[in-house]
Protein backbone atom coordinates (compact mmCIF):
# COMPACT_ATOMS: atom_id res chain seq x y z
CA UNK A 1 0.00 0.00 0.00
CA UNK A 2 1.70 3.45 -0.78
CA UNK A 3 1.96 5.94 1.99
CA UNK A 4 -0.09 8.19 0.15
CA UNK A 5 -3.25 5.73 0.03
CA UNK A 6 -1.95 4.94 3.58
CA UNK A 7 -2.53 8.33 3.73
CA UNK A 8 -5.98 9.21 2.83
CA UNK A 9 -7.63 5.83 4.39
CA UNK A 10 -6.17 7.27 8.16
CA UNK A 11 -7.57 10.94 7.14
CA UNK A 12 -11.31 9.59 5.94
CA UNK A 13 -11.09 7.48 9.18
CA UNK A 14 -9.93 10.37 11.49
CA UNK A 15 -13.26 12.27 9.61
CA UNK A 16 -15.23 9.35 10.40
CA UNK A 17 -14.80 8.98 13.70
CA UNK A 18 -15.77 12.85 14.55
CA UNK A 19 -18.87 12.54 12.62
CA UNK A 20 -19.42 9.21 14.27
CA UNK A 21 -19.05 11.06 17.71
CA UNK A 22 -21.57 13.91 16.60
CA UNK A 23 -24.30 10.87 15.17
CA UNK A 24 -24.21 9.44 18.55
CA UNK A 25 -25.16 12.56 20.03
CA UNK A 26 -28.12 13.41 17.88
CA UNK A 27 -28.89 9.86 18.54
CA UNK A 28 -32.04 10.19 20.55
CA UNK A 29 -33.41 8.33 23.28
CA UNK A 30 -34.89 5.02 21.92
CA UNK A 31 -37.34 2.92 23.35
CA UNK A 32 -35.50 -0.51 25.01
CA UNK A 33 -36.81 -3.60 25.36
CA UNK A 34 -35.54 -5.89 28.10
CA UNK A 35 -34.55 -10.00 28.04
CA UNK A 36 -36.95 -12.55 26.57
CA UNK A 37 -39.40 -10.53 25.34
CA UNK A 38 -37.24 -8.55 22.98
CA UNK A 39 -35.34 -11.25 22.20
CA UNK A 40 -38.68 -12.76 21.18
CA UNK A 41 -39.78 -9.89 19.70
CA UNK A 42 -36.31 -10.01 17.09
CA UNK A 43 -36.98 -14.01 16.60
CA UNK A 44 -40.64 -13.04 15.26
CA UNK A 45 -39.82 -10.20 13.04
CA UNK A 46 -36.64 -12.31 11.75
CA UNK A 47 -39.09 -14.53 10.83
CA UNK A 48 -41.49 -12.02 8.99
CA UNK A 49 -38.61 -10.30 7.30
CA UNK A 50 -37.31 -14.25 5.96
CA UNK A 51 -40.89 -15.00 4.83
CA UNK A 52 -41.38 -11.26 2.71
CA UNK A 53 -38.30 -12.46 1.32
CA UNK A 54 -36.93 -8.95 1.06
CA UNK A 55 -33.17 -10.35 0.80
CA UNK A 56 -30.22 -8.08 1.53
CA UNK A 57 -30.90 -4.33 2.02
CA UNK A 58 -28.53 -2.48 -0.55
CA UNK A 59 -26.67 0.34 0.07
CA UNK A 60 -26.55 1.71 3.70
CA UNK A 61 -26.71 -1.18 5.86
CA UNK A 62 -25.78 -4.02 3.51
CA UNK A 63 -22.95 -5.08 6.50
CA UNK A 64 -26.36 -6.10 8.28
CA UNK A 65 -27.43 -9.17 7.91
CA UNK A 66 -31.22 -8.93 7.93
CA UNK A 67 -32.63 -12.45 5.70
CA UNK A 68 -33.01 -14.52 8.47
CA UNK A 69 -34.99 -18.09 7.56
CA UNK A 70 -36.47 -20.47 9.97
CA UNK A 71 -35.44 -23.67 9.64
CA UNK A 72 -37.05 -25.29 12.48
CA UNK A 73 -40.45 -24.55 13.65
CA UNK A 74 -41.93 -26.71 16.40
CA UNK A 75 -44.30 -26.29 19.48
CA UNK A 76 -41.06 -26.87 21.43
CA UNK A 77 -38.59 -24.38 19.67
CA UNK A 78 -37.34 -23.23 16.74
CA UNK A 79 -33.99 -22.55 14.96
CA UNK A 80 -33.43 -19.27 12.52
CA UNK A 81 -30.35 -18.97 10.23
CA UNK A 82 -28.69 -15.94 9.26
CA UNK A 83 -26.94 -17.05 5.96
CA UNK A 84 -23.36 -15.34 5.33
CA UNK A 85 -22.54 -13.10 3.24
CA UNK A 86 -19.60 -13.15 0.29
CA UNK A 87 -17.23 -15.89 -0.03
CA UNK A 88 -17.49 -16.95 4.02
CA UNK A 89 -18.96 -20.32 4.41
CA UNK A 90 -20.25 -19.31 7.55
CA UNK A 91 -23.42 -18.83 9.08
CA UNK A 92 -25.14 -17.40 12.04
CA UNK A 93 -28.03 -20.39 13.81
CA UNK A 94 -30.27 -19.10 16.52
CA UNK A 95 -32.02 -22.19 18.68
CA UNK A 96 -34.69 -21.48 20.59
CA UNK A 97 -36.22 -23.93 23.09
CA UNK A 98 -39.39 -23.94 25.60
CA UNK A 99 -38.51 -25.80 29.04
CA UNK A 100 -38.31 -29.10 29.05
CA UNK A 101 -37.74 -30.24 25.79
CA UNK A 102 -35.23 -31.68 23.09
CA UNK A 103 -33.75 -31.05 19.77
CA UNK A 104 -33.48 -34.40 18.47
CA UNK A 105 -30.08 -36.49 17.82
CA UNK A 106 -28.50 -35.60 14.70
CA UNK A 107 -25.50 -35.00 13.11
CA UNK A 108 -24.39 -32.40 10.44
CA UNK A 109 -21.92 -31.81 7.95
CA UNK A 110 -20.92 -28.66 9.24
CA UNK A 111 -19.49 -28.20 12.83
CA UNK A 112 -21.05 -26.21 14.99
CA UNK A 113 -19.81 -23.63 18.18
CA UNK A 114 -22.44 -23.16 20.25
CA UNK A 115 -22.82 -20.23 22.11
CA UNK A 116 -25.13 -20.62 25.30
CA UNK A 117 -27.22 -16.73 25.44
CA UNK A 118 -29.32 -17.60 28.44
CA UNK A 119 -30.63 -20.69 30.24
CA UNK A 120 -29.19 -23.78 30.24
CA UNK A 121 -28.39 -26.38 27.80
CA UNK A 122 -27.20 -29.99 28.36
CA UNK A 123 -25.40 -31.13 24.80
CA UNK A 124 -24.19 -34.83 24.25
CA UNK A 125 -22.29 -35.79 21.80
CA UNK A 126 -20.38 -38.33 20.29
CA UNK A 127 -16.37 -37.49 20.61
CA UNK A 128 -13.89 -40.00 19.76
CA UNK A 129 -16.66 -43.15 19.75
CA UNK A 130 -17.49 -41.97 22.79
CA UNK A 131 -20.82 -39.96 24.49
CA UNK A 132 -19.74 -37.13 26.11
CA UNK A 133 -22.03 -34.77 27.69
CA UNK A 134 -22.11 -31.28 29.24
CA UNK A 135 -23.80 -29.18 30.31
CA UNK A 136 -23.81 -25.62 29.54
CA UNK A 137 -24.08 -22.27 31.68
CA UNK A 138 -24.56 -18.73 30.12
CA UNK A 139 -21.80 -17.66 28.29
CA UNK A 140 -20.34 -21.07 27.15
CA UNK A 141 -18.65 -21.78 24.20
CA UNK A 142 -18.50 -25.64 22.96
CA UNK A 143 -17.67 -26.79 19.68
CA UNK A 144 -19.43 -29.89 17.82
CA UNK A 145 -17.26 -31.65 14.89
CA UNK A 146 -19.10 -31.82 11.59
CA UNK A 147 -20.22 -35.45 11.16
CA UNK A 148 -20.54 -36.04 15.38
CA UNK A 149 -24.02 -37.40 16.25
CA UNK A 150 -25.17 -34.56 19.13
CA UNK A 151 -28.82 -33.68 20.81
CA UNK A 152 -29.41 -30.50 23.11
CA UNK A 153 -31.86 -30.67 26.00
CA UNK A 154 -33.35 -27.69 27.78
CA UNK A 155 -33.71 -29.31 31.27
CA UNK A 156 -34.73 -26.27 32.51
CA UNK A 157 -38.39 -26.17 34.28
CA UNK A 158 -39.09 -22.18 33.45
CA UNK A 159 -36.37 -21.30 31.67
CA UNK A 160 -36.16 -20.83 28.10
CA UNK A 161 -32.69 -22.02 26.66
CA UNK A 162 -31.31 -19.39 23.57
CA UNK A 163 -28.41 -20.51 21.77
CA UNK A 164 -26.46 -18.95 19.22
CA UNK A 165 -24.28 -20.75 17.38
CA UNK A 166 -21.75 -20.43 14.43
CA UNK A 167 -22.30 -22.96 11.82
CA UNK A 168 -19.29 -23.37 9.47
CA UNK A 169 -20.19 -25.00 5.95
CA UNK A 170 -16.85 -25.25 4.68
CA UNK A 171 -16.36 -28.82 4.48
CA UNK A 172 -20.66 -29.50 3.68
CA UNK A 173 -22.11 -31.31 0.80
CA UNK A 174 -23.28 -28.21 -0.82
CA UNK A 175 -21.12 -25.03 -1.12
CA UNK A 176 -22.38 -22.60 1.83
CA UNK A 177 -25.10 -24.61 2.75
CA UNK A 178 -25.70 -26.97 5.48
CA UNK A 179 -27.76 -30.14 6.03
CA UNK A 180 -28.96 -32.06 9.22
CA UNK A 181 -29.30 -35.89 9.34
CA UNK A 182 -31.48 -36.92 12.03
CA UNK A 183 -30.40 -39.95 13.60
CA UNK A 184 -33.75 -39.96 15.46
CA UNK A 185 -36.68 -39.70 14.47
CA UNK A 186 -40.14 -40.81 12.72
CA UNK A 187 -41.91 -39.26 10.17
CA UNK A 188 -40.99 -35.30 10.66
CA UNK A 189 -38.02 -35.65 11.28
CA UNK A 190 -36.91 -38.73 9.01
CA UNK A 191 -34.55 -40.81 10.55
CA UNK A 192 -31.70 -41.54 7.64
CA UNK A 193 -32.01 -45.25 9.42
CA UNK A 194 -35.91 -45.76 8.00
CA UNK A 195 -34.00 -45.24 4.54
CA UNK A 196 -32.41 -48.69 4.62
CA UNK A 197 -34.82 -51.43 3.44
CA UNK A 198 -36.49 -53.33 5.99
CA UNK A 199 -34.57 -56.47 6.43
CA UNK A 200 -31.46 -54.75 6.17
CA UNK A 201 -32.28 -52.80 9.19
CA UNK A 202 -33.92 -55.74 11.00
CA UNK A 203 -30.95 -58.03 10.62
CA UNK A 204 -28.72 -55.27 11.79
CA UNK A 205 -30.55 -54.56 14.38
CA UNK A 206 -31.89 -57.69 15.13
CA UNK A 207 -35.50 -56.88 15.98
CA UNK A 208 -38.57 -56.38 13.59
CA UNK A 209 -41.66 -55.22 14.59
CA UNK A 210 -40.49 -52.60 17.21
CA UNK A 211 -38.22 -51.50 14.59
CA UNK A 212 -41.72 -50.26 12.82
CA UNK A 213 -42.57 -48.82 15.81
CA UNK A 214 -39.20 -46.79 16.54
CA UNK A 215 -39.05 -45.33 13.30
CA UNK A 216 -43.18 -44.34 12.74
CA UNK A 217 -43.78 -42.71 15.79
CA UNK A 218 -41.99 -39.09 15.86
CA UNK A 219 -44.01 -36.87 14.13
CA UNK A 220 -43.40 -33.48 16.52
CA UNK A 221 -40.83 -32.25 14.59
CA UNK A 222 -36.68 -31.92 15.19
CA UNK A 223 -37.57 -30.06 18.51
CA UNK A 224 -40.20 -31.74 21.17
CA UNK A 225 -41.33 -31.48 24.69
CA UNK A 226 -39.62 -34.11 26.65
CA UNK A 227 -42.90 -34.28 29.40
CA UNK A 228 -45.42 -35.19 26.49
CA UNK A 229 -45.28 -38.94 26.82
CA UNK A 230 -45.63 -39.15 23.40
CA UNK A 231 -44.80 -42.86 21.19
CA UNK A 232 -41.48 -41.56 20.73
CA UNK A 233 -39.21 -41.82 23.27
CA UNK A 234 -41.61 -45.16 24.19
CA UNK A 235 -40.30 -46.31 20.53
CA UNK A 236 -36.51 -45.38 21.25
CA UNK A 237 -36.47 -46.68 24.50
CA UNK A 238 -36.96 -49.85 22.82
CA UNK A 239 -33.85 -49.29 21.17
CA UNK A 240 -32.23 -49.06 24.16
CA UNK A 241 -33.32 -51.92 25.59
CA UNK A 242 -32.01 -54.07 22.22
CA UNK A 243 -28.60 -52.62 22.38
CA UNK A 244 -28.16 -53.32 26.32
CA UNK A 245 -29.37 -56.89 25.39
CA UNK A 246 -27.01 -56.79 22.31
CA UNK A 247 -24.11 -55.46 24.65
CA UNK A 248 -24.39 -58.46 27.28
CA UNK A 249 -24.09 -60.28 24.17
CA UNK A 250 -21.00 -59.00 23.59
CA UNK A 251 -19.27 -59.21 26.90
CA UNK A 252 -16.45 -61.23 27.09
CA UNK A 253 -16.41 -61.05 23.49
CA UNK A 254 -14.31 -58.95 21.41
CA UNK A 255 -16.25 -58.31 18.52
CA UNK A 256 -16.83 -54.88 16.91
CA UNK A 257 -16.78 -53.33 20.60
CA UNK A 258 -17.69 -49.65 19.33
CA UNK A 259 -18.61 -49.61 15.86
CA UNK A 260 -21.92 -47.84 15.64
CA UNK A 261 -21.09 -44.75 18.06
CA UNK A 262 -24.40 -43.57 18.12
CA UNK A 263 -25.85 -46.34 18.90
CA UNK A 264 -24.08 -45.90 22.49
CA UNK A 265 -24.88 -42.24 22.66
CA UNK A 266 -28.60 -43.46 22.19
CA UNK A 267 -28.47 -45.54 24.93
CA UNK A 268 -27.31 -43.28 27.19
CA UNK A 269 -29.46 -40.75 25.89
CA UNK A 270 -33.06 -42.83 26.91
CA UNK A 271 -31.66 -43.43 30.03
CA UNK A 272 -31.55 -39.78 30.74
CA UNK A 273 -34.99 -39.13 28.77
CA UNK A 274 -36.83 -42.00 30.36
CA UNK A 275 -36.62 -40.74 33.80
CA UNK A 276 -38.94 -38.11 34.52
CA UNK A 277 -37.01 -35.91 36.83
CA UNK A 278 -33.35 -34.65 36.28
CA UNK A 279 -31.19 -36.79 38.80
CA UNK A 280 -28.16 -36.44 37.40
CA UNK A 281 -26.67 -33.22 38.59
CA UNK A 282 -22.83 -34.06 37.54
CA UNK A 283 -22.08 -31.03 35.19
CA UNK A 284 -19.86 -33.59 32.99
CA UNK A 285 -19.77 -37.00 31.67
CA UNK A 286 -17.21 -39.01 29.36
CA UNK A 287 -13.95 -38.08 28.16
CA UNK A 288 -13.77 -34.82 25.49
CA UNK A 289 -12.76 -30.74 25.91
CA UNK A 290 -15.31 -29.59 27.99
CA UNK A 291 -16.98 -25.81 27.03
CA UNK A 292 -15.06 -22.68 27.53
CA UNK A 293 -16.76 -19.61 29.56
CA UNK A 294 -16.68 -16.48 27.97
CA UNK A 295 -17.43 -14.29 31.03
CA UNK A 296 -14.58 -16.39 33.23
CA UNK A 297 -12.40 -15.44 31.16
CA UNK A 298 -10.22 -12.24 32.40
CA UNK A 299 -10.77 -9.32 29.51
CA UNK A 300 -7.62 -8.98 27.28
CA UNK A 301 -8.61 -5.37 27.33
CA UNK A 302 -10.21 -3.53 30.42
CA UNK A 303 -10.45 0.54 30.87
CA UNK A 304 -13.57 2.68 32.81
CA UNK A 305 -14.84 2.40 29.11
CA UNK A 306 -15.49 -1.03 29.21
CA UNK A 307 -13.86 -4.53 27.98
CA UNK A 308 -13.11 -6.93 25.58
CA UNK A 309 -12.45 -10.83 25.64
CA UNK A 310 -10.76 -12.62 22.47
CA UNK A 311 -11.19 -16.44 22.80
CA UNK A 312 -8.25 -18.04 20.10
CA UNK A 313 -7.45 -21.85 19.71
CA UNK A 314 -4.56 -21.19 22.74
CA UNK A 315 -7.76 -20.41 25.01
CA UNK A 316 -10.26 -23.21 23.34
CA UNK A 317 -8.27 -26.25 21.69
CA UNK A 318 -11.44 -27.07 19.37
CA UNK A 319 -11.50 -23.90 17.92
CA UNK A 320 -8.47 -25.04 15.92
CA UNK A 321 -10.22 -27.29 13.66
CA UNK A 322 -12.12 -24.88 11.41
CA UNK A 323 -10.00 -21.76 12.46
CA UNK A 324 -12.90 -19.78 13.74
CA UNK A 325 -12.38 -17.43 16.82
CA UNK A 326 -14.83 -16.10 19.19
CA UNK A 327 -14.92 -12.50 21.02
CA UNK A 328 -16.78 -10.61 23.44
CA UNK A 329 -17.53 -6.62 23.73
CA UNK A 330 -18.96 -4.91 26.49
CA UNK A 331 -18.88 -0.94 26.16
CA UNK A 332 -20.54 1.31 28.96
CA UNK A 333 -23.20 3.62 27.82
CA UNK A 334 -21.64 5.98 24.67
CA UNK A 335 -18.76 4.65 24.40
CA UNK A 336 -16.52 3.26 21.48
CA UNK A 337 -14.85 0.24 20.39
CA UNK A 338 -11.70 3.05 18.74
CA UNK A 339 -11.81 2.78 13.88
CA UNK A 340 -9.42 -0.31 13.39
CA UNK A 341 -9.03 -3.21 11.13
CA UNK A 342 -8.64 -6.92 11.19
CA UNK A 343 -5.97 -7.78 8.99
CA UNK A 344 -6.72 -11.80 8.70
CA UNK A 345 -9.73 -12.59 9.44
CA UNK A 346 -13.48 -11.51 8.99
CA UNK A 347 -15.73 -10.95 11.63
CA UNK A 348 -19.10 -11.41 12.30
CA UNK A 349 -21.02 -9.94 15.47
CA UNK A 350 -24.65 -10.14 16.98
CA UNK A 351 -25.59 -7.67 19.08
CA UNK A 352 -26.13 -9.20 22.48
CA UNK A 353 -28.09 -6.25 24.64
CA UNK A 354 -28.49 -2.82 24.41
CA UNK A 355 -27.69 -1.03 21.18
CA UNK A 356 -25.61 0.80 19.20
CA UNK A 357 -23.99 2.08 15.87
CA UNK A 358 -21.36 0.10 13.39
CA UNK A 359 -19.42 1.97 10.85
CA UNK A 360 -17.74 0.49 8.27
CA UNK A 361 -15.33 2.39 6.06
CA UNK A 362 -15.12 0.91 2.11
CA UNK A 363 -10.88 0.75 1.16
CA UNK A 364 -11.35 4.42 -1.03
CA UNK A 365 -12.41 5.72 1.80
CA UNK A 366 -15.76 6.42 1.81
CA UNK A 367 -18.77 5.57 4.37
CA UNK A 368 -19.46 1.98 3.70
CA UNK A 369 -22.43 1.66 6.59
CA UNK A 370 -23.56 4.02 9.17
CA UNK A 371 -26.15 1.80 11.05
CA UNK A 372 -27.61 1.32 13.98
CA UNK A 373 -28.12 -1.76 16.04
CA UNK A 374 -30.02 -3.93 18.19
CA UNK A 375 -30.58 -6.77 20.54
CA UNK A 376 -30.48 -9.85 18.14
CA UNK A 377 -29.28 -8.13 15.32
CA UNK A 378 -25.95 -10.02 13.01
CA UNK A 379 -23.30 -7.90 11.22
CA UNK A 380 -20.25 -8.67 9.31
CA UNK A 381 -16.87 -6.63 8.63
CA UNK A 382 -15.00 -7.94 5.81
CA UNK A 383 -11.19 -8.55 6.70
CA UNK A 384 -9.42 -5.30 6.14
CA UNK A 385 -12.38 -2.73 5.86
CA UNK A 386 -12.08 -0.14 8.72
CA UNK A 387 -14.82 0.18 11.16
CA UNK A 388 -15.63 0.96 14.79
CA UNK A 389 -18.54 0.30 17.00
CA UNK A 390 -20.29 2.62 19.16
CA UNK A 391 -22.89 2.34 22.47
CA UNK A 392 -25.85 4.37 22.75
CA UNK A 393 -26.17 6.34 25.33
CA UNK A 394 -29.31 4.30 27.05
CA UNK A 395 -27.07 1.73 28.23
CA UNK A 396 -24.25 -0.84 27.64
CA UNK A 397 -23.88 -2.20 24.81
CA UNK A 398 -23.12 -5.87 24.67
CA UNK A 399 -22.07 -7.64 21.02
CA UNK A 400 -20.21 -11.23 20.94
CA UNK A 401 -19.25 -12.63 17.57
CA UNK A 402 -16.91 -14.99 15.53
CA UNK A 403 -13.93 -14.22 13.30
CA UNK A 404 -12.65 -16.28 10.70
CA UNK A 405 -9.19 -17.04 12.42
CA UNK A 406 -8.55 -19.04 15.42
CA UNK A 407 -5.11 -16.97 15.35
CA UNK A 408 -4.55 -13.76 17.22
CA UNK A 409 -6.57 -11.80 14.89
CA UNK A 410 -3.86 -8.77 15.82
CA UNK A 411 -6.56 -5.89 15.61
CA UNK A 412 -5.16 -2.46 13.99
CA UNK A 413 -6.20 0.35 15.81
CA UNK A 414 -6.56 3.51 13.48
CA UNK A 415 -6.79 5.89 16.58
CA UNK A 416 -6.54 6.32 19.71
CA UNK A 417 -3.32 5.62 22.39
CA UNK A 418 -2.15 2.48 20.69
CA UNK A 419 -2.91 3.86 17.27
CA UNK A 420 -1.09 2.75 13.46
CA UNK A 421 -1.11 7.04 14.10
CA UNK A 422 1.46 7.03 16.39
CA UNK A 423 3.91 4.32 14.90
CA UNK A 424 3.70 6.36 11.78
CA UNK A 425 4.17 9.73 13.21
CA UNK A 426 6.90 12.31 11.61
CA UNK A 427 8.29 14.52 9.38
CA UNK A 428 6.73 12.52 6.02
CA UNK A 429 3.71 11.66 8.16
CA UNK A 430 2.71 15.22 8.70
CA UNK A 431 3.50 16.14 4.68
CA UNK A 432 1.31 13.46 3.85
CA UNK A 433 -1.50 15.82 5.58
CA UNK A 434 -0.22 18.72 4.49
CA UNK A 435 0.38 19.45 7.86
CA UNK A 436 2.88 20.96 10.62
CA UNK A 437 4.20 18.04 12.21
CA UNK A 438 3.55 20.03 15.42
CA UNK A 439 -0.38 20.37 14.81
CA UNK A 440 -0.41 16.38 13.84
CA UNK A 441 1.14 15.65 17.07
CA UNK A 442 -1.60 18.04 18.71
CA UNK A 443 -4.01 15.99 16.71
CA UNK A 444 -2.95 12.61 17.32
CA UNK A 445 -1.67 13.13 21.24
CA UNK A 446 -5.64 14.31 21.90
CA UNK A 447 -6.93 11.16 23.00
CA UNK A 448 -5.01 9.30 25.48
CA UNK A 449 -7.34 6.39 26.13
CA UNK A 450 -6.82 3.90 24.09
CA UNK A 451 -8.69 0.87 22.25
CA UNK A 452 -11.94 1.47 23.66
CA UNK A 453 -12.66 5.65 24.10
CA UNK A 454 -15.00 7.53 25.90
CA UNK A 455 -17.82 9.27 24.85
CA UNK A 456 -17.64 12.73 23.31
CA UNK A 457 -18.18 14.64 26.20
CA UNK A 458 -15.80 12.89 28.70
CA UNK A 459 -13.26 13.36 25.76
CA UNK A 460 -10.94 16.24 26.08
CA UNK A 461 -12.76 19.62 24.66
CA UNK A 462 -13.02 21.18 21.31
CA UNK A 463 -9.63 22.02 20.58
CA UNK A 464 -9.13 18.42 18.85
CA UNK A 465 -12.28 18.83 16.56
CA UNK A 466 -11.62 22.44 15.91
CA UNK A 467 -8.34 21.10 14.26
CA UNK A 468 -10.03 17.97 12.35
CA UNK A 469 -11.91 20.61 10.90
CA UNK A 470 -9.08 22.95 9.63
CA UNK A 471 -7.73 19.86 8.54
CA UNK A 472 -10.77 19.28 5.98
CA UNK A 473 -10.81 22.56 4.89
CA UNK A 474 -7.26 22.93 3.51
C1 LIG B 1 -21.42 -4.60 30.76
O1 LIG B 1 -21.08 -3.40 31.39
C2 LIG B 1 -22.10 -2.85 32.18
C3 LIG B 1 -21.57 -1.55 32.75
O2 LIG B 1 -21.29 -0.67 31.72
C4 LIG B 1 -22.53 -3.80 33.28
O3 LIG B 1 -23.61 -3.26 34.00
C5 LIG B 1 -22.93 -5.13 32.66
O4 LIG B 1 -23.20 -6.06 33.67
C6 LIG B 1 -21.80 -5.64 31.79
N1 LIG B 1 -22.22 -6.86 31.15
C7 LIG B 1 -21.58 -8.00 31.33
C8 LIG B 1 -22.13 -9.17 30.60
O5 LIG B 1 -20.62 -8.09 32.05
C1 LIG C 1 -15.95 3.66 -2.97
O1 LIG C 1 -16.15 2.27 -3.16
C2 LIG C 1 -17.49 1.84 -3.08
C3 LIG C 1 -17.53 0.33 -3.18
O2 LIG C 1 -16.71 -0.15 -4.17
C4 LIG C 1 -18.33 2.53 -4.14
O3 LIG C 1 -19.67 2.11 -4.04
C5 LIG C 1 -18.23 4.03 -3.94
O4 LIG C 1 -18.93 4.70 -4.95
C6 LIG C 1 -16.78 4.48 -3.94
N1 LIG C 1 -16.74 5.89 -3.57
C7 LIG C 1 -15.94 6.75 -4.17
C8 LIG C 1 -16.02 8.16 -3.67
O5 LIG C 1 -15.20 6.42 -5.06
C1 LIG D 1 -49.04 -32.28 21.76
C2 LIG D 1 -48.91 -31.96 23.19
O1 LIG D 1 -49.44 -32.62 24.05
N1 LIG D 1 -48.17 -30.89 23.49
C3 LIG D 1 -47.92 -30.45 24.86
C4 LIG D 1 -46.58 -30.94 25.36
O2 LIG D 1 -46.27 -30.40 26.64
C5 LIG D 1 -46.26 -29.00 26.70
C6 LIG D 1 -45.89 -28.56 28.12
O3 LIG D 1 -44.91 -29.36 28.62
C7 LIG D 1 -47.62 -28.43 26.29
O4 LIG D 1 -47.58 -27.02 26.28
C8 LIG D 1 -47.99 -28.94 24.91
O5 LIG D 1 -49.27 -28.51 24.55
Amino acid sequence: MGKTTRLLAVLALLAVAVSARNDDERWSERERGRGEERWSERERRGREEARGGTGWREGDDWFLLHRSKPVVETEAGSMKLVQGSGKIPMHIGFITMEPKSLFIPQYLDSSLILFVRRGEARVGNIYKDELVERRLKVGDIYRIAAGSAFYLINAEEGQRLHIVCSIDTSDSLTPYKFQSFYVAGGKNPKSVLSGFDHLTLSTAFNAKEELEDMLMSQREGPIIYLSNTTHAPRAWSKLSEMERAAEMRRVGGDEQQSTWSFRKMMVSFMDWSNKKNDDRKGSRTGKGPDAYNLYDKKPDFKNDYGWSVAVDEKNYPPLRHNDIGVYLVNLTAGSMMAPHINPMATEYGVVLEGSGTIQIVYPNGSLAMNAKVNEGDVFWVPRFFPFCQIASRTGPFEFFGFTTSAHNNWPQFLVGANSLLHALRGPEFAAGFGMTEDRLDYIIDAQRESTILPTATVAPPGGVREAVRKLWSV
